[in-house]
């Protein structure tokens, strides 16, 4: 490299404003004549990416010349949000930036909200990935992210009469200044094809189709250190020459462009809806571009580093790959064809650097989220794969063989049933030879084949003696008399899958959950298997979220006034430090301080709310709000259900009678609900009528109000944390696997109300009891109330009844709302009788909720308990969970510049 050096640093206003006027003038993507705010946006956003870049270059010059071991966080999700706030913030030129602009007519302000959220991501998983990033960079670890540039992002959320609309989000239509793309560094990756073998007796993956991923790079940088680390994005393509002239030229427009469009379509939009074949074959193509392009670059940056002294084994010494949730678990395989097809490994070499580089992560307990994907399809889109895990399917089973051994071969097959890799798959030969009965005179044997249904299962050996009757499996006196299979075994017809989440566990070294709970049900039951097997990969490393982003920044003027009552701002790089808040919690001076900045930020969101819904909204009422993906096990309809009730309570009682019992509040929604979500749709919709009634009835005024904020994002995040007074993170309990804006409202100071569920438990320690509002059934006793439920046993509460029947009444619209209400209660054609407890947890939730108007009545004690949910959050950084799983999984070590 030439390195390049800058003669004087950019860092005062003035310099700053020539390096502004330089990008205006020389950046190609606007017309020269005026500086409006999007120029000024762009010009000041290349302005600080000079900055990035210098650290960036020197951070890479020096983990190349030391050769450090590297973390690489692999993910489908990024949620980046906005960009040019945080780096100044980072770079601690916010004051000095806001200067410049001042003196190019600009606020900072203003030329912020030009910048589109990168909304990369869908919610807590993807956010988590970039608070991590931004944990990285602080602490001087040297780590990588990995993901997908995806063109439209997920969507943008429009609200009409009908509820939700999804839009294709445009974020990349103004260009995005904070990107780098590297035409120099791009990968070829293939799918379909077949496997041959060489005369080498190599495996060779040959023919198919052939894309190219090409490096988009997003410098990440720390805060207060010159340490910039990389965000590494793949967008596809293919080559000029794949461009078809001869179609183009004899008119067949789309056919000559077809090659290209199938590869950029990769890239095109984050979960592509999956229920056709080709929305399932586009997502494995996303994941495995990702997987593919990631490892391709991170072997070629170990065999650079390495040099002369190349030694594979060495490899899980300089590399951590980590697997954030199932959707990158391609690369397990990828990183073994790699060694063993391009670089010659065997199976064995192969295999012990694999386990020993890949960990995982799981965020999710609900079933139908842990991956599963078609055997049928990964063997058609990835042959050489599928061989792969077959082998490691193969491992697997041996060492399930040796925990359970042979003794009892009912429970042997039952635990290879739920442990393997492979769903409902034959065994192979020597397997099956396992359970094939010893021949005795006059019985009749019986062979065993894992992953068949109940119905199919052939008897156990204990039942042989007593069976008499011949069926089409069974064997015969007249067969072979050695102890080989049976020639006729009966056929799994079940669909053959791959669970992603098995081949994770069996090839990871370490294998987390997210929280304290959320990791125990982890090992007793989603994986309990496995932990009993490998007891040792099971660990918990619960999240946390930048107190950069999530306080500092969104929140100046509560920032302002931490610093000043501690004396320092070393809580932003030492959260340990706002403990120290605790003593000053029933301080008058601090109080009122504390209040008024929650007011100014109260104010910004009546603005958001007005410009966003056309409704106003009084400051002075108490702000609740549930903003997160909207999902029936999060419960939005037990808030809405809450209100509706609250509406009806009101509407009963004179207005003086209205006004002593309840305390005016604004209660505020957000989330996207999953494209193809019909019930999340359903809640959505819901939520905007009875928003739209109550919001104007002139009986309730300002006692009540409900909004829904469209397009929820990072960016709205900002606004809404900061200038919430209650939170709502009510899951049924068991079910979130943490939850991470419970911290960051915690954080700035929001009491939360909520469930024994994810990361609230240990928040509720770290606050204390009194500074939370607990309610509802607990994790342990779900399946015991669930099974209530289903024996009609459940005696649902009257005022759960009376809610119910209101909605029904028509007071929100002519549409009755059968398909929720009916969700709860458990009618033919509903499915799960109210599979979220919403009715059990109902009268416990609205009483909870009458706790919490009268602790609000009490402003003091409301706001000692808001200082004391800020001094409890010092766990809840995003730098205690980076430094436990540099620790404890990854063990990289910090490598600040000299
Ligand atoms: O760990 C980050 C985040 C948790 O805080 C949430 O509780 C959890 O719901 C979320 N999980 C997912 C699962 N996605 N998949 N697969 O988004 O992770």
């Amino acid at each position: 490299r030439i390195p390049f050096v800058l003669n004087s640093p950019v860092n005062d206003p003035a310099s700053i404003a020539s390096s502004i006027k330089y990008h205006a003038e020389f950046t190609p993507s606007f017309s020269p004549e005026c500086f409006g705010l999007p120029k000024a946006y762009v010009a000041t956003a290349e302005s600080v990416r000079d900055a990035l870049i210098i650290n960036w270059n020197a951070t890479n010059d020096y983990y190349e010349k030391t050769n450090v071991k590297q973390a690489y966080y692999l993910s489908m999700e990024f949620l980046q949000g906005r960009a040019l706030s945080n780096a100044v913030g980072n770079l601690e030129l916010t004051g000095a930036y806001a200067e410049a602009l001042k003196k190019l007519g600009h606020s900072l302000e203003d030329v912020v909200k030009q910048e589109p959220d990168a909304a990369l991501g869908n919610g807590g998983l993807g956010r988590l990935a970039s608070c991590f990033l931004d944990s990285l960079a602080t602490l001087n670890y040297p780590a990588w992210g990995y993901g997908l540039r995806y063109k439209y992002g997920l969507f943008q959320q429009h609200i009409t009469k009908d509820g939700q609309e999804e839009v294709a989000e445009s974020w990349l239509e103004m260009g995005n200044p904070w990107e780098i793309v590297r035409h120099d560094v791009s990968y070829p990756v293939k799918f379909y094809g077949k496997v041959v073998v060489g005369s080498d007796g190599a495996k060779h993956w040959i023919g198919g189709e052939n894309i190219k991923a090409v490096a988009y790079d997003v410098p990440i940088p720390g805060y207060k250190t010159k340490t910039t680390i990389n965000l590494r994005l793949w967008s596809t393509k293919v080559s000029s020459q794949d461009f078809d002239l001869q179609s183009f030229n004899s008119g067949h427009h789309a056919k000559a462009n077809e090659a290209h469009a199938n590869a950029e379509k990769i890239c095109y939009i984050l979960y592509p809806g999956d229920e056709s074949l080709e929305g399932k074959t586009l997502r494995l193509k996303q994941q495995y571009t990702l997987c593919s392009a990631s490892l391709q670059d991170i072997i070629a940056r170990f065999e650079r580093r390495s040099g002369k002294s190349l030694n594979w084994e060495e490899f899980p010494k300089k590399v951590a790959v980590q697997m954030n949730d199932t959707h990158p678990t391609l690369c397990i395989p990828e990183l073994l064809r790699i060694l063993m097809d391009v670089k010659g490994l065997s199976w064995k070499e192969a295999w012990n650097i694999t386990k020993k580089t890949v960990a995982y992560t799981n965020h999710t307990v609900l079933p139908e989220a842990l991956e599963k994907w078609s055997l049928d399809l990964m063997q058609k889109l990835l042959p050489r794969h599928v061989e792969i895990i077959e082998s490691i399917d193969e491992e697997l089973i041996q060492t399930i063989i040796s925990e359970y051994g042979t003794a009892d071969l009912d429970l042997l097959q039952k635990k290879l049933k739920e442990m393997r890799i492979l769903e409902n798959l034959d065994f192979s030969p020597s397997v099956a030879q396992l359970f094939v009965k010893p021949k005795k005179a006059k019985s009749k044997k019986k062979v065993l084949v894992a992953d068949v249904p109940k119905s199919e299962e052939v008897e156990s050996e204990d039942q042989e003696s007593t069976d008499e009757e011949s069926t089409d499996e069974e064997s015969t006196d007249e067969e072979s008399s050695d102890e080989k299979p049976e020639k006729k075994e009966p056929k799994s017809t079940l669909p053959k899958m791959v669970r992603m989440a098995n081949l994770c566990v069996a090839a990871g070294h370490a294998v987390n959950g997210v929280a304290a709970i959320h990791s125990e049900i982890v090992k007793d039951e989603v994986f309990n298997d496995f932990y009993k097997m490998w007891p040792e990969k099971f660990q918990n490393k619960t999240n946390g979220v930048t107190p950069r982003r999530w306080l500092s920044f969104c929140n100046p003027d509560l920032s302002e006034i931490i610093t000043k009552w501690l004396g320092t701002d070393d809580w932003i790089l030492d959260t340990e430090k706002l403990g120290e808040l605790r003593k000053f919690a029933d301080n008058e001076d601090l109080q009122a301080e504390w209040r008024a900045a929650k007011l100014s930020n109260k104010l910004k969101v009546v603005s958001l709310i007005k410009e966003r819904t056309g409704y106003v909204v009084s400051p002075d009422a108490m702000f609740d709000v549930q903003v997160k993906r909207i999902h029936e096990y999060k419960r939005q309809l037990l808030n809405i259900l809450g209100i509706v009730y609250r509406y009806k309570k009101m509407k009963e009682m004179s207005a003086e009678e209205r006004k002593a019992k309840f305390v005016p509040r604004v209660c505020i929604f957000g989330g996207k609900a999953f494209a193809t979500y019909v019930q999340a749709k359903r809640i959505v919709k819901f939520i905007t009528d009875v928003a739209a009634t109550v919001n104007n009835d002139p009986e309730i005024g300002d006692l009540l109000k409900v909004i829904f904020v469209p397009d929820y994002n990072v960016s709205v995040a900002e606004l809404l944390i900061p200038a919430s007074e209650l939170s709502q993170h009510i899951s049924t309990a068991g079910m979130e696997a943490s939850g991470t804006s419970n911290m960051k409202f915690s954080m700035n100071g929001c009491v939360l109300i909520g469930t024994l569920d994810g990361a609230n438990v240990e928040i509720r320690e770290e606050v204390g009891e009194d500074n939370f509002f607990l309610f509802g059934a607990r994790a342990e006793e779900i399946s015991g109330l669930r099974k209530e439920r289903a024996e009609g046993k459940f005696v649902p509460d009257p005022r759960f009844e009376e809610v119910k029947k209101y909605v029904r009444s028509g007071v929100f619209g002519s549409y009755n709302y059968s398909d929720l209400i009916g969700s709860l209660e458990g009618n033919e054609g509903f499915g799960r009788a109210d599979y979220f407890l919403v009715g059990k947890d109902f009268p416990s939730y609205i009483e909870s909720q009458a706790e919490v108007d009268e602790a609000y009545r009490d402003q003091k004690k409301w706001t000692r308990m808001s200082i004391l949910n800020t001094a409890g959050s010092y766990k809840f950084s995003s730098d205690r969970t980076i430094h436990e799983y540099a620790k404890e999984i990854w063990n990289i070590e910090p490598a600040p510049l000299p």
